[in-house]
């Protein structure tokens, strides 16, 4: 994995959510012990404490169901901004808040990307798309947008920032979906968005799954961000998080697809996004996820030869 710094960046955001919280994810992270797990792993750490939003604008959208416009746009605004600056000093880890946040991740990561002239790719681990845009959407809650938006689809001109590098919907690889709404299955199928359901991984497995897109991305000498939501995996492990799904990510399929993700060298930026702390117990689902981060940042159960890097990004 990356020899960079990793750069911690708190996003308590929560207005994008239904139901208030995920605020106190941040922190919940970095009690639950994340900046020193990264570090007994030898990795230079930099936390650049929490983002604040850029000053709120005035916006008023005809579907009078969308809550909080306003703030989720200043909210990534500032993300995209920190995004793009983390990007180029280490990898950047943000610590959710909820899955609005990734409307300005991706976004200041892909604009890195372009820059680079390297291609962006999305691993997205969540029993949700998030395909909404602000047309589609009927609860309202801007969590369930971030990836239409960062990937051009019709609807946010004249409300969230301009894209400066669209993500490629054939760059997406979704995981662990298991609730979409009709807007979003038809969205996703028009957009080229690979969608493995749990059935998909229940039939093929994660490794195979996952084997398919990292060659892609490997074969790109590609950038790959990880989006990981909480509700990936199965409530009976995190409860500690607002829109769960039964039937998701087993502790050791999701263990299994993070020591996959190092061994492929690939992964250059995480978001952590959907806890919340006051739905779980003794800061069990943050201790789960930070104990996944350690398994995506190289800690091993047993030592395994080097060959054991499965995707060998093209050289030069
Ligand atoms: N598709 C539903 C909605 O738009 O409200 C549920 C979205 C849940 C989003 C969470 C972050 O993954
Ligand atoms: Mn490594
Ligand atoms: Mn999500
Ligand atoms: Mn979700």
């Amino acid at each position: 994995m990356t020899s960079k710094p990793c750069i911690v960046l708190g996003v308590p955001v929560q207005v994008g959510a239904g139901r208030l919280g995920c605020d106190m994810g941040p922190s919940a992270f970095r009690t639950a012990g994340l900046l020193t797990e990264l570090q007994n792993l030898g990795y230079v750490v930099e936390d650049r404490g929490n983002i604040v939003p850029k000053p709120l604008r005035d916006l008023q959208h005809p579907n009078t169901a969308i809550k909080a416009l306003s703030e989720i746009v200043a909210w990534t605004e500032a993300i995209a901004e920190a995004a793009y600056q983390a990007s180029g000093d280490g990898m950047p880890i943000f610590i959710g808040g909820d899955h609005s946040l990734s409307a300005g991740s991706m976004t200041g990561l892909a604009r890195r990307a372009a820059e680079e002239d390297r291609e962006f790719f999305v691993l997205w681990l969540d029993s949700h798309p998030d395909f909404h845009t602000l047309g589609t959407t009927t609860s309202g809650n801007l969590h369930g947008v971030p990836m239409a938006y960062a990937t051009g689809l019709d609807g946010f001109a004249g409300y969230f920032p301009t894209l400066a590098a669209p993500i490629k919907p054939q760059n997406v690889c979704m995981t662990g979906i298991r609730s979409v709404d009709p807007a979003e299955r038809s969205a996703l199928q028009s957009a080229g968005v690979t969608v493995h359901d749990m059935r998909s991984i229940d039939e093929n497995g994660v490794v195979s799954l996952l084997d398919a897109f990292l060659q892609r991305v490997a074969a790109a000498d590609g950038v790959l961000h990880v989006s990981l939501d909480v509700d990936f995996l199965d409530p009976v492990i995190a409860p500690g998080v607002g829109t769960t799904v039964p039937g998701g990510a087993t502790f050791r399929e999701a263990h299994l697809v993070m020591e996959i993700l190092h061994d492929s060298d690939l992964v250059g930026s995480l978001d952590l996004v959907e806890l919340n702390p006051f739905l779980d117990e003794r800061g069990r689902t943050a201790l789960l996820v930070v104990d996944r981060v350690a398994s995506l940042m190289g800690r091993r159960v047993l030592d395994r030869p080097t060959q054991s890097y499965r995707y060998t990004p093209k050289i030069g």
